[in-house]
């Protein structure tokens, strides 16, 4: 089987609401569907994720990478010989999200050739994934509201705050809130998408004792390289990285070099195979991971429920795949449903992507 061409289309879907973070503020999911087509007719998919602000991918540089470079260089390789299409991806330097859903298109093509699913593929460890439901920036009331609403919606009781705001008193108000009025019983974790300075951070931290915050990722900017190690070392909570850490090798120097004591891993931004390495250094270093959500559609969220669910590590916390609550609609046939907290993963072959064709049309934004 050889790969015959990669199409993309770009789409746009509206949010229900949006969600604002230390670095930015979503309002809309204007996606690219990513396609694979081989010779012998399976067509492999995944969505791609502008994330200008992390990683300086727009629609208009997705679809330039995937029509000028990936597309011609790829034409004609073994899909299943991941390996030289990595080396081909390697020829490029950054464009994380379209690589990554190459590589989830390649692994769903694997799947529908030998009859079997993506997460049965990976590991297959459990056949269902705890949800943690991010809250974005807005005001205390709100964020408790909002959490309070996903937990009695849909049974989610683990939360990732997002805080990082230039003035970090609001961020404490918020997250003393939450705890005050959600209870004992929530697990409180933050994500500041390195908004605050690591001095702002370590008060923060110290001001929000009282809710018993057990993680936090970002803290800082990774640019103030000591400040930020020094952070790290005082914490007395496990500091986490996420977008300072999308390739192995940022993961090896955020472990070894400023003592991260956790990853967040995510498929959007990874793929699968790069997510499993990523995952096999975190294992062997004994480090902490997370699956996270680089604010997904039902579409995108498949491959992280499938990767979360296939890895004992990465059972351990619940994972960030609820975002698509916040996305008015979905291309997905069938859609995501969160259940006691929780997801089950899709036995079809390979990531078990169905797209409603006329949704793809009706939001579509190439013609
Ligand atoms: C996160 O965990 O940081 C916000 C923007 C983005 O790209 O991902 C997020 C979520
Ligand atoms: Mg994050």
């Amino acid at each position: 089987m050889r790969i015959e061409s990669l199409d993309a289309v770009p789409y746009t879907i509206p949010y229900r609401t949006p969600l604002a973070f230390a670095i930015g503020e979503v309002r809309e999911a204007s996606h690219v569907l990513l396609r694979v087509r081989t010779d012998d007719g399976l067509v492999g998919q995944a969505d791609v994720l502008p994330r200008p602000y992390t990683y300086g991918e727009t629609t208009g540089s997705i679809l330039a990478a995937v029509r000028d470079l990936f597309d011609p260089a790829l034409r004609g390789l073994d899909p299943g010989n991941r390996e030289a299409v990595d080396r081909v991806l390697d020829n490029t330097v950054a464009n994380n999200t379209v690589k990554a859903a190459v590589d989830l298109a390649l692994w769903d093509i694997l799947g529908q050739e030998v009859g079997a699913s993506c997460h049965r593929l990976l590991g297959a460890f459990t056949d269902r994934v705890r949800v943690s439901h991010m809250v974005g920036i807005d005001t205390p009331e709100r964020m408790a509201q909002e959490a309070g609403k996903v937990r009695a919606a849909h049974g989610v009781t683990t939360f990732k705050i997002k805080v990082g705001r230039a003035d970090h008193r609001a961020d404490v108000e918020a997250v003393l809130r939450i705890r005050a009025e959600l209870g004992d019983d929530v697990v409180i974790g933050l994500d500041a998408n390195h908004g605050w300075t690591a001095e702002q951070a370590a008060a923060s931290l110290a001001a929000m004792e009282p809710a018993r915050v057990e993680l936090i990722e970002e803290p800082c900017p990774s640019s103030e390289v000591l400040a930020r190690r020094r952070f790290v070392d005082a914490a007395r909570i496990p500091v986490y990285a996420d977008e300072s850490t999308p390739t192995p090798e940022t993961v090896a120097r955020a472990v070894l070099t400023d003592g991260f004591d956790g990853i967040n891993i995510k498929t959007s931004r990874s793929g699968f195979t790069r997510s499993g390495r990523i995952l096999g250094l975190c294992d062997g270093l004994g480090v902490g991971v997370l699956v996270g959500n680089q604010i997904d559609t039902q579409l995108g969220t498949l491959a992280s429920v499938a990767f979360a669910a296939a890895h004992r590590l990465t059972s351990v916390r619940p994972a960030e795949v609820s975002n698509f609550l916040l996305v008015a609609d979905d291309l997905l046939a069938e859609p995501v449903r969160i259940v006691d907290g929780t997801i089950a993963v899709r036995t079809d072959p390979g990531l078990g992507i169905v797209v409603d064709e006329d949704k793809l049309a009706r939001y579509r934004t190439d013609r």
